[in-house]
């Protein structure tokens, strides 16, 4: 299916959406993204996801021109132009087209690309039933390379991750920080049940603050359950009342199975259920309208 690509100011089929060779996105990796959902017409959380951008930009010293009302009008347009009410968004920025030196001072103007398409929902039974997961041996970006709350498009590590996970036949992959502490999945966050209590690593630990994240933080403070972002040991995941997943593209997915370990009931568990009831409640009826009702 042909979509209507936004890119640098025009909206284009995607068989005419090109990018040069020469932009360094693609020779280095320069640049950042956003990962965005819209759910029956309306983006979830869409300025929480826009100042993400912003604050990966700032942290990389990519400038551009774009205020953060443009970004979201860019957002919502290559929605609506692609008539969906259910979407997954990817929003990129690069430094744009240079040399083959990586210094970016030669880069003119940097790019911005805005893709929308269908979203592809895991099955049900993935759901009910729980991923299986394995401890990769891939270090989470150390925050002193390239700090891991930045959303760039060097994923390579998170790539080698997902790899080991294939190859050991398991749905994810568990990232460890420099110091052996649970950081996060290879594309999503990382949450544990201990008698009641939800815990997540805080940011610090080498965690993406994900939006779908913050968002299950703020269902855990508005149904008063115990919530905490503390570091978190494998050791503590293996003996977890449950464990889940977050993520724009899974929402929340339980864990069922960590390096052999069985996890709790071995099914999705009663908490992790109930906060992705609430989260599905929730994206009904937050977030920025695409079409005028
Ligand atoms: N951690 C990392 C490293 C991520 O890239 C998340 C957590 C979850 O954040 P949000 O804001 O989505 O709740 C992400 C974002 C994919 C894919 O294809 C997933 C992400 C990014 C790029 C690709 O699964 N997830």
């Amino acid at each position: 299916m042909s979509h209507e690509i936004y890119l640098n100011g025009s909206f284009v089929p995607s068989e005419e959406a090109k990018i040069s060779v020469f932009d360094h996105g693609l020779l280095y990796g320069d640049g950042i993204f956003e990962g965005i959902r819209a759910y029956n017409g309306f983006v979830f959380r869409l300025h929480e996801h826009i100042q993400r951008l912003i604050q990966s930009a700032q942290s990389i010293a990519l400038a551009f021109p774009w205020s953060a009302d443009d970004l979201e009008e860019i957002v919502v347009q290559t929605i609506r132009r692609n008539g969906l009410r259910d979407a997954y968004v990817r929003l990129v920025i690069t430094r744009g087209i240079g040399d083959l030196g990586l210094d970016p001072r030669n880069c003119a103007e940097p790019e911005i690309f805005c893709i929308a398409d269908q979203i592809q929902l895991y099955p049900p039974a993935m759901y009910e039933n729980g991923l299986r997961v394995v401890t990769t041996g891939v270090r989470r970006n150390a925050a002193d390379a390239l700090n891991p709350r930045v959303k760039s498009l060097n994923y390579l590590n998170n790539i080698l991750a997902k790899i080991q996970a294939n190859d050991a036949g398991a749905g994810e992959g568990l990232m460890l920080n420099e110091q052996g502490l649970v950081a996060e999945a290879t594309g999503d966050n990382l949450f544990i049940v201990q008698k009641g209590r939800v815990c997540t690593p805080p940011a610090s630990m080498g965690a993406l603050e994900g939006i779908t994240r913050n968002a299950v933080l703020d269902l855990c403070r508005l149904y008063e359950i115990p919530v905490a972002e503390v570091p978190i040991t494998l050791h503590e995941v293996y003996v977890a009342d449950e464990c889940f997943l977050t993520g724009t593209a899974a929402e929340l997915i339980a864990v069922t199975q960590i390096d052999g370990r069985v996890i709790g009931s071995g099914k999705e568990g009663l908490l992790t259920h109930r906060l992705h009831e609430g989260f599905r409640q929730l994206v009904q009826k937050e977030g920025r309208p695409v079409y005028d009702e």
